[in-house]
């Protein structure tokens, strides 16, 4: 199952991310980000993840986002090649530190392709093209993935999304939660059960299922209402978070 892990990667909160990249120019204050960080870790580990820490690192505003640079299979890792100047050198620092956890590592070496963008359900992956994610980055993930035996489609992610799990997440076997935008795609409306947010809670599709846990982004009140009745959630605060564009999935690397 794609929600079934053991482990996770997560890197500290360094203080330069109040200079990290964010689309409305805010600046979230560190203090604030580290106490929403630390809930974050409590979250994860109460889905009964081992958690694997990482040191911060100032030299990379946004480097607590380590599910850009990377991208666990199975028994691989493979780096991944990010878009913007300020976020590529990440890479190398997270081969160094996560490769020991897999038999395998690959490498993304043409193209640009980001962790936000790669959507996994099982053994297949959806790649999202994005500002972050072209052409070219995707058909060698794609080629790199089906050596792996995984089967990929790639998609548009709409515009004015930073990527494509920015507004959707995997909570069940073959149903995502999508935002209204991410609801039109014709390759998710015609393969998936989509459950789909209200307009306004597009915050909330941004979640993260964990074994039986549901990590839902807080103050999303019909969000919660439409999947408590299924779905054993852990509402965790990311308002600062979200000043830089990013979310819970991003936090964490999982296998
Ligand atoms: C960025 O723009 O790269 C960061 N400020 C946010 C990255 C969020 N990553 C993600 O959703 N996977």
């Amino acid at each position: 199952m794609s929600y079934s892990f053991k482990n996770a990667i997560i890197r500290l909160p360094n203080k330069s991310i109040q200079n990290g990249l964010s689309s409305q120019n805010l600046h979230p204050k560190y203090e604030v980000i580290a106490k929403e960080h630390s809930n974050y870790i409590k979250a994860i580990k109460a889905a009964g993840l081992q958690i694997k820490l990482l040191e911060s690192l100032e030299e990379y505003p946004d480097s607590i986002f380590v599910e850009d640079p990377a991208l666990t299979y199975k028994s691989n890792v493979i780096i991944l090649n990010p878009f913007d100047p300020s976020r590529n050198g990440e890479k190398n620092i997270i081969k160094n530190e996560i490769k020991h956890f897999f038999d395998n590592i690959l490498f993304i070496e043409d193209g640009f392709v980001e962790g936000g963008d790669i959507l996994n359900i099982n053994n297949h992956f959806i790649i999202g093209l994005s500002n972050r994610t072209n052409k070219l980055g995707a058909d060698n993930l794609s080629k790199i993935l089906q050596s792996l035996g995984a089967t990929v489609e790639i998609c548009e992610t709409p515009d004015d999304i930073l990527h494509f799990k920015s507004e959707c997440s995997i909570i069940d076997d073959d149903t995502i939660l999508v935002s209204n935008k991410m609801a039109q795609l014709d390759y998710l409306k015609s393969h998936y059960h989509l459950i789909e947010l209200p307009i306004g809670e597009e915050g909330a599709s941004n979640a993260l299922r964990i074994n039986d846990k549901l990590l839902l982004p807080d103050g999303f009140v019909r969000a919660e209402e439409m999947l408590s009745k299924k779905y054993n959630i852990i509402k965790v605060k990311v308002n600062e978070i979200a000043k830089v564009d990013a979310g819970l999935s991003c936090m964490s690397l999982r296998w």
